[in-house]
């Protein structure tokens, strides 16, 4: 199994520093065993040694393990500051030099802080820095969620690095060893909330809330505590109805809400720290409180009720559109849903529920806008929702990496409280005094050996765990840590791979779907080009290209008005031709063809220009990759060159697709006159 980031291998040469061949740790608990194996299995992995746990404090040098809570806390520490400093999951690295001899401590208010603190130690010495060490860390982003999409006949709806780590032939896995493994990599990472099973709930894991399968929720949850991490469960809104003998799921019926309070009890009998439901309801034909008349908060707030007592939480997912729309009706939006169903429901719901929001109004394309909803809800907690699994940005057959993608979002400003209102500020809670926030995404890990499909994909894991541990780190620094803990510190490796993993994303931009309009897959799989696959169907997600133009109007003056939802700097940006950005262009308009760019190029021309580029950029990758021959580990060295080379030859198809269509539709030549079909 591959370690991905924890490889921790050695150094030729590197001698390992007195003070970690002694750690003392004084207290004792789940978390604290899980951090001290943690450091003597990296240490040894790194230097070759086994170094010695002491419970008591040494004359040597050594390093010290300790929370503030610990009786024996160490007098050369300041307590009082670390207190104010430190919150319940940060640490403070630090170097004390006594009787000229180095100390390091590792300290922290919690357990899980030090479990943190240690992961932290370990990445910095896997990368190579010396002592003296000075690091205060705390997380930026309270609620830092892992979803899986995993259904327990042991696939993964759009996943694409093999079957499900939790389940098999509607089972789950009885060895935990794969789970422990994975709690690790999200541990050290900094992820503390992982929901288990798909949105979409079926019928078998309906039942995951009963006594027949309980128990192993719980020892999945026991094997998550370990590092800190709470499991969560998606549930079926029609749950009372399918397996709790009632006649209906409405949630203003006494029964119904009884029947969740009995449910909620079992579960915390079983699972004294879950984390609580997620809930897809009234969303891609999944039962929720419309059936009954009554409102999403209604909806909400009943299960919320049921959770309350226990600490528990419910994350609702605002993904809610019509899915049964009449292609030739222009009226309808499918961008304008979540924010028209769930704005006028600010202030209705209740403390413990929070709304989860997909970082873009329609579906994790490429590129779209940042939902409106973002600051627009001061009385409701919100997290964000973004996909890891690169469900339309190439499935793990292409290299995207997603952090610039991410950032942008987190970046961008709603000016929900005038400038400086950046969705990051909303998510990390500093906005509005939200008890619950935070940012969730939908994993791209399976039972592949090297989790995620493709290799370089590994890099979108870890860079998402990193990004919302602390929102403001570059996205070069994410992609430098992940190439030196995963493939080495050579310098043409170093030099190379986050260079390729900084251009992807725009890579794969090029040569799909042009200028936001999205969508241009195969129905369904949701892989390869298809420029009408959606265009008559009955999704919300047409482009309405004719022989003349291209792209959505959505302009308050003459379209669906999707921009005045925004706050009203963002609205003037979006309304204006002039002022909308070239990148989202046809998201907001539709133009000619003719219609010139602020690149100074027409819209017909920059299609073709960046699907003929995308090509030549894939191909470059492959052969920057193929620079690194002997330079990284053989095996995964060749996964990805047949990856990039299979890139290649189908950013081909992109391209010649794409460019055909538009050829053959707008009849106008590419001024370079190359092959176009
Ligand atoms: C889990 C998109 C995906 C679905 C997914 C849905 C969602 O529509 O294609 O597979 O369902 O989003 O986020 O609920």
């Amino acid at each position: 199994m591959d370690k991905c980031w924890l490889q921790y291998k050695s150094k030729p040469g590197s001698k390992t520093p007195a003070f970690l061949s002694t750690i003392v740790v004084q207290e004792t608990s789940v978390l604290i065993t899980s951090a001290v194996e943690e450091l003597v299995n990296g240490l040894r992995s790194l230097y070759g040694v086994v170094p010695e746990v002491l419970p008591d404090k040494m004359e040597t040098p050594h390093l010290f393990l300790t929370t503030i809570q610990n009786p024996f806390f160490p007098h050369v520490l300041d307590k009082g500051a670390i207190e104010r400093e430190l919150n319940e999951e940060g640490y403070l690295i630090k170097t004390l030099i006594h009787d000229g001899q180095e100390q390091l401590f590792v300290v922290s208010k919690t357990d899980k802080g030090l479990l943190y603190g240690v992961f932290h130690l370990l990445r910095e010495l896997q990368m190579g820095t010396e002592s003296p060490f000075d690091i205060v860390e705390n997380p930026k982003v309270q609620l830092r969620m892992i979803n899986h999409w995993d259904n327990m006949d042991g696939s993964i709806e759009r996943g694409y690095a093999g079957a499900s780590i939790f389940y098999r032939d509607h089972q789950f896995i009885e060895n935990n060893d794969r789970i422990k493994e994975y709690a690790r990599l999200m541990a050290s990472v900094g992820i503390n909330g992982i929901s288990i099973n798909n949105v979409n709930v079926f019928k078998t894991e309906t039942k995951l809330i009963t006594d027949e399968f309980l128990p192993e929720v719980a020892n999945v949850a026991d094997t998550f505590r370990a590092y800190g991490i709470k499991t969560f469960l998606s549930v079926n809104f029609a749950s009372p109805m399918v397996i709790g003998g009632l006649n209906t799921a409405d949630p203003l019926d006494e029964e119904v809400g009884k029947w969740w309070g009995t449910k909620a009890e079992e579960i915390y009998q079983r699972i004294e720290d879950f984390g609580g439901f997620i809930v897809k309801a009234d969303s891609e034909n999944r039962p929720g409180p419309f059936t009954y008349n009554r409102t999403h908060a209604d909806g909400a707030n009943m299960l919320a009720k049921a959770l309350e007592t226990f600490g528990g939480v419910v994350i609702w997912r605002c993904f809610v559109y019509n899915c049964h729309q009449d292609w030739r009706d222009r009226t309808t939006d499918r961008a304008r849903a979540a924010y028209d169903h769930f704005k006028p429901l600010d202030g209705e719901f209740l403390d413990n529920v929070i709304l989860q929001i997909k970082n873009g109004p329609m579906d994790f394309q490429v590129r779209e806008p940042v939902s409106p909803l973002f600051g627009a809800m001061p009385k409701t907690n919100q997290i964000l929702e973004f996909q890891i699994t690169q469900e339309y940005t190439g499935q793990q057959k292409h290299l995207c990496y997603l952090v610039p993608q991410w950032k942008e979002v987190l970046d961008f400003d709603t000016y929900a409280k005038g400038e400086g209102s950046a969705v990051k500020h909303v998510v990390d809670g500093s906005l509005y005094p939200y008890t619950y926030s935070g940012i969730s995404a939908v994993t791209n890990i399976g039972d592949d050996a090297n989790w995620t499909g493709h290799k370089l994909a590994q890099a979108n894991l870890y860079g998402y765990g990193r990004l919302i541990w602390n929102p403001d780190l570059t996205e070069e620094q994410i992609s430098n840590e992940w190439t030196i803990q995963t493939l080495g510190d050579d310098l043409d490796v170093l030099e190379q791979v986050p260079r390729m993993l900084a251009d992807s994303r725009e890579i794969y931009e090029n040569y799909t779907a042009p200028l936001s309009v999205g969508w241009m897959v195969n129905i369904n799989h949701h892989f390869g080009p298809s420029v009408d696959g959606y265009e008559y169907s009955v999704w919300g997600t047409y482009h309405f290209a004719d022989h003349k133009g291209i792209g959505v109007n959505r302009t308050l003056s003459s379209g669906t008005g999707f921009t005045g939802q925004y706050g009203k700097e963002n609205t003037e940006i979006y309304e204006s031709l002039e002022s909308c950005p070239d990148e989202l262009l046809l998201f907001f308009h539709h133009v000619p063809y003719t219609h010139t760019l602020k690149s100074g190029k027409t819209v017909i021309q920059h299609i073709y220009d960046t699907h003929f580029k995308g090509v030549e950029q894939a191909e470059e990758l492959k052969y920057r990759w193929s620079q690194l021959a002997g330079k990284i580990e053989e095996k995964s060295y060749q996964e990805v060159l047949e990856r990039l080379d299979f890139q290649v030859e189908h950013s081909k198809e992109w391209r010649d697709i794409i460019n055909t269509y538009f050829y053959r539709k707008s009849g106008i030549d590419d001024v370079h006159k190359r092959t176009i079909y």
